[in-house]
């Protein structure tokens, strides 16, 4: 059998891979990152992701990062598992690669500003930088919520790591304030995501996770929306 290995931290965006790897069935190792002993920036750890961040997938000794080109290859490794749609032209595959692009691309970053914002801005400014994030997070929180009017997935009928994507998105913002309630066809999606046995077996990993690192006083949990100053 292949040696899967996901480094991987609680609540970050190797969920989504997380989940991935979950859907297809295989057998794999979640392998914690201490975000906060810098492990993910230690030259032990940048053997995998050369970039200090995670996820990064081992593969049968094979190192893979970025979420994108993780979830391309286990579509690829496990066709069955219908992660992503079948796409038989080159613009379709492109449009599928659009997609999960948006998500790492366009979403992530706001994310990092609404969830993260001392990260870009002194105590001063860490409300500003957040406000700012939502009010750009808006426009495509709408788009999603548009997308999903008459269907419970991003393709429709058929379920996809796009989901997971978004999802995690989603997670993230609602857990700092942005007003998730607004877009209720976005928060059905979420529960619906929820439901599915696979996103269950990823949470649970991220639990065993984040009660490893409280055993070891190294959890990091980030603080919740800035204060009005
Ligand atoms: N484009 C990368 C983004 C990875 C990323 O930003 N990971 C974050 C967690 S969500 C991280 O490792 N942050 C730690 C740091 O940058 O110090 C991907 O999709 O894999």
């Amino acid at each position: 059998m292949t040696e899967i290995i996901l480094f991987s931290a609680p609540g970050s965006c190797s969920r989504v891979a997380t989940i991935a790897l979950e859907e297809t069935g295989a057998q794999f190792e979640s392998r914690v990152v201490r975000f906060m002993k810098g492990e993910h920036k230690s030259p032990a750890y940048k053997i995998y992701n050369p970039k200090g961040k995670v996820p990064a997938l081992v593969f049968g000794g094979e190192a893979l990062t970025e979420n994108v080109a993780i979830l391309w290859f286990l579509n690829e490794q496990f066709p069955e598992a219908g992660l992503l749609p079948h796409a038989k032209t080159a613009i379709e595959k492109a449009r599928l690669i659009s997609d999960l692009n948006f998500c790492s691309s366009t979403l992530h970053p706001i994310v990092t500003r609404i969830r993260m914002p001392q990260f870009f801005a002194g105590p001063e400014s860490i409300r500003a930088v957040w406000t700012a994030g939502c009010e750009v997070m808006r426009e495509y929180f709408k788009l999603v919520d548009d997308r999903l009017a008459n269907s419970p997935w991003w393709y429709g009928d058929a379920w996809s790591v796009m989901d997971s994507y978004l999802y995690w998105v989603f997670w993230r913002v609602e857990g700092a304030g942005f007003p998730v309630g607004e877009y209720p066809k976005f928060v059905d999606h979420a529960r619906r995501m929820e439901d599915r046995p696979a996103v269950q077996r990823a949470l649970a990993r991220e639990a065993t996770m984040t009660a490893q690192l409280e055993s070891e006083r190294l959890n990091f949990a980030p603080p919740g929306p800035p204060k009005v100053i």
